[in-house]
């Protein structure tokens, strides 16, 4: 392959929307230097990209209040002045012709224009009306992995300290929350070890479920910038659909869905047939553990409790490998038993340095937290894990669901720093911070997401705020959902930018500045904490959430926790205590006010790129080696998980003989609210097809551009039919972006979780297609 990484972020920018119309004038892919572009009147200020939790540095240019140009921060060391298309259009995502300007409150059907005043007293009555009559937890606030650090901070303090109901969620619980469980079961700490770094360092990288060239297009650019200067550098596509990233890869390896969890047992199961795994690095680094914990996909009323986690054996995991073979794997997985075997070796092989990187294909999956494990395994077996280039790398979706959801602490069951509320001490430790009384924070977890909506439905919660998040199109078995946030009695508040699905079933919207509009901090994939500075004002009366959150406190009785000046700096101060020596340590605010971002643990103003190693993080010792100091429980021992295959919530069969698999584009974000109203976007990319096998639709008597219903036993919907498109389905297998308003695909998927995570399975369930 001899395609530059520039070359293919030109390549999929010239595939999408960059010819179209007027993209030249700022063509970023050479980034200008900033001091010559000042030049023409324009002033420029630094920012993370508003998209996807890569990162990337941008520059903002900025004229008459407006921002103007955008183009990619060659000081960034996340992106080096790349950007993907996304970045490139940056300028225009804020200034839709619908953008909304001012706080609107619903009387009967229509929706009337009222004050700040009006609307933000409507909302502190309505809630105080519910906690009077239903208590804290009829009340509930779903926010975002796009929300500040301090958005974040101030709802989880508001809602858990001050109110005191645990029903605090955010989006980040239907990407990010197998991950999370994957991390703290196995490391005692949530978040990766390695960084970026690791895509330049490394030679080997066997991709687990992720579209990297669509997803994360600039760090797939980082990997093939390093196959171009290494030959030895091998990219190996794990995936259910041939994508464009499997089209970039050395090998692509197709396997049925959800068998990865037999995959990846039958790698480990040669590794130790082989006695290729590290023993050394085992004796000192790894203990043993069995345990399914719980059984159920959430469909039920009740899980079934299986068994508590238990420790093993070496002998034990072994026996338990031992049905694994590659040739049931194979069965299971249409892998060929060879394939297995040889990247079972691939990942063993001690001349080569080996990374694993993943992100919806196995965190949104019925077993998600379990194979977020059976990947660790892997690298625990051989010992490739925390030196630099030979890491398991999780991806991250949203710009701060790293900085945000997971590390403030926006799930039902958490505090900030890792700390969770069933534990006494952790409740001790943020009431003291927040300055409240230590029983307020209620010490049971509530509900998290899909619960949360249908304790909504039930009429349990009553009042919901729903911030940075268009759950109304993103959230699976839509029509359930959205029928019950209508029903009498529950009162909607919705901050947003654009109207949306999510603002159609609102009481109060109110209108909200947006990532430059206003200041704020965000948190990546790597741990790199970014600062942004307010750069131009929100069009009408926008304001920030976090300063609709502190008005609302103040209306509710709780304006004490906010005493601040500057809220944005104020909060940071005090968040930080959290982390302080407990290995997530952050910096002073200034610190990153001057930065390019800064990677915790941040200690003595230098920051961590590899964790839990010596010579770079600094809480382990000279001679210590590796040392896995997050996990008290097991000796500072990572933990290899012996956790078993299990079909999926919905299988095809007559009735539904597809699987549906849904998922991204490279040209929208999400449901499309930003993008969809950028022209040259909305031109390349403008509605929702039905991906699926040329034979498939010969079987069928299907054309390409056919109109097609799609339906599964929770919703249906008519699609285009595309059969040569970008992406190509597997034969029993179709795909469907989730981006486009006007065909709700969410309608159709299962609303089953992870009993670990509560995450959905968004990639699989069974449908049916047919002529429309
Ligand atoms: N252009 C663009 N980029 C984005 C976003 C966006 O909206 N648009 N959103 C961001 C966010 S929040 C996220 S979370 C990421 C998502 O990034 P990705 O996860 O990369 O993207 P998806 O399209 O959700 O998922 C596609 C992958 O799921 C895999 N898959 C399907 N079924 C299975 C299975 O059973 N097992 C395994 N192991 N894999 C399976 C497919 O093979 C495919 O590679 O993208 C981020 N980047
Ligand atoms: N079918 C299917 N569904 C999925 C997934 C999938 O793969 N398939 N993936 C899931 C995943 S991984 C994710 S992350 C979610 C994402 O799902 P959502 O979070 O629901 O999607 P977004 O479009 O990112 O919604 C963000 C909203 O915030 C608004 N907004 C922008 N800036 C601001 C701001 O500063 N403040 C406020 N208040 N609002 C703002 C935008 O206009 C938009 O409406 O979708 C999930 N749903
Ligand atoms: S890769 Fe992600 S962060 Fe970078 S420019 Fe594209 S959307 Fe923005
Ligand atoms: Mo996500």
């Amino acid at each position: 392959m001899t395609v530059s990484r520039r070359d293919f972020l030109k390549a999929s920018a010239a595939a999408a929307a960059f010819a179209a119309a007027g993209a030249s004038a700022l063509n970023p892919l050479r980034p200008k230097d900033a001091d010559a572009a000042s030049t023409s009147g324009l002033t420029w200020g630094k920012a993370p990209c508003r998209f996807c939790g890569t990162g990337c540095g941008v520059l903002v240019g900025v004229k008459d209040g407006k921002i103007v140009a955008t183009k990619g921060d060659p000081q960034a060391p996340v992106n080096k002045g790349l950007n993907c298309i996304k970045g490139y259009f940056l300028s225009k995502i804020l200034y839709g012709k619908d953008r909304l300007t001012k706080p609107l409150i619903r009387k009967g059907n229509r929706m009337v224009e009222a004050s700040w005043d009006e609307a933000m007293n409507l909302i502190a009555a309505k809630f105080k009306e519910s906690i009077a009559k239903h208590g804290p937890n009829s009340v509930a606030i779903y926010g975002s992995g796009q929300w500040t650090i301090a958005d974040g901070y101030a709802a989880a303090k508001l809602f858990k300290g001050g109110i005191g109901t645990n029903n605090v969620e955010a989006n980040a619980r239907l990407c990010m929350a197998s991950a999370v469980v994957g991390f703290m079961t196995t490391f005692g700490s949530d978040e990766p070890m390695g960084c970026y770094d690791d895509l330049d360092l490394g030679d080997t990288y066997i991709l687990w479920g992720a579209n990297m060239a669509e997803c994360h297009p600039v760090l797939f650019s980082r990997l093939i910038d390093n196959r171009l200067r290494n030959p030895k550098v091998k990219i190996v596509d794990f995936g259910t659909r041939f994508t464009r990233t499997s089209q970039m890869a050395n090998q692509y390896v197709k396997f049925a869905p959800q068998s990865d969890l037999a995959l990846l047992n039958a790698i480990a199961h040669v590794i130790v047939k082989e006695k290729l795994y590290d023993q050394g690095f085992i004796n000192k680094h790894v203990v043993f553990k069995k345990g399914k914990e719980k059984i159920g996909y959430g469909l039920e009323d009740k899980f079934k409790f299986a068994d508590d986690p238990k420790p093993m054996t070496f002998e034990e995991y072994q026996a338990f490998l031992k049905p694994y073979t590659p040739e049931y794997a194979s069965k299971v997985s249409g892998v060929p038993a060879k394939t297995i075997v040889e990247i079972a070796r691939l990942y063993a092989d001690k001349s080569r340095k080996v990374c694993s990187l993943w992100t919806m294909g196995v965190n949104e999956h019925s077993r998600g937290s379990w194979v977020n494990n059976l990947i660790y395994n892997v690298h625990l077996l051989t010992g490739k894990i925390c030196r630099p280039g030979e890491n398991p790398m999780s991806l991250t979706g949203q710009p701060s669901a790293c900085g945000t959801a997971r590390e403030v602490g926006t799930f039902t069951h958490r505090l900030p720093a890792d700390m969770v509320v069933t534990n006494p001490e952790h409740r001790e430790k943020a009431a003291r911070i927040w300055g409240v009384d230590p029983h307020k924070i209620p010490d049971k977890p509530s509900y998290h997401t899909v619960e949360m909506f249908r304790a909504l439905d039930r009429g349990d919660i009553r009042c919901m705020w729903i911030q940075c998040t268009n759950p109304f199109q993103s959230m699976p078995n839509l029509n359930r959902y959205r029928k019950g946030a209508r029903k009498e009695g529950r009162f909607i508040v919705v901050s947003d930018i654009y109207p949306n699905r999510t603002t159609e079933q609102a009481d109060v919207i109110l209108p909200t500045a947006s990532w430059v509009e206003k200041e704020g901090m965000w948190g990546n994939a790597e741990r790199r904490t970014h600062h942004f500075h307010k750069l131009v004002n929100a069009p009408g009366e926008g304001r920030s959430d976090l300063a609709q959150l502190i008005d609302f406190a103040h209306r509710m009785g709780y304006g004490h926790l906010f005493p601040y000046k500057h809220p944005e700096k104020e909060i940071w101060e005090e968040y930080r205590k959290f982390g302080e020596g407990q290995g997530k340590d952050l910096a002073p605010y200034e610190s990153y006010v001057k930065a390019r971002g800064l990677r915790w643990p941040v200690v003595n103003g230098k920051e961590t790129r590899w964790r839990y190693v010596e010579g770079h993080d600094p809480y382990v010792k000279a001679g210590e080696g590796i040392k896995f100091y997050k996990n008290k429980a097991t000796n500072y021992k990572a933990v290899i998980w012996a956790r078993p295959y299990e079909p999926p919530a919905e299988i095809p069969d007559k009735q539904y003989p597809f699987w549906l698999c849904t998922g991204r584009v490279l040209e929208h974000w999400h449901t499309a609210t930003m993008t969809g109203r950028v022209m040259e976007l909305k031109r390349a990319n403008p509605n929702a097809v039905c991906e699926m096998h040329p034979e498939d639709a010969k079987r069928l008597g299907i054309k390409n551009r056919d109109k097609v219903r799609v339906s599964s036993r929770r919703g249906s919907v008519v699609l285009t039919v595309d059969l040569n498109g970008r992406g190509k389905s597997e034969r029993g297998n179709l795909f469907v972006p989730f981006f486009d308003e006007t065909k709700l695909i969410n309608e159709l998927c299962i609303d089953a979780y992870c009993p670990l995570s509560g995450e959905p399975d968004f990639k699989k369930c069974a449908v049916r297609v047919e002529k429309a």
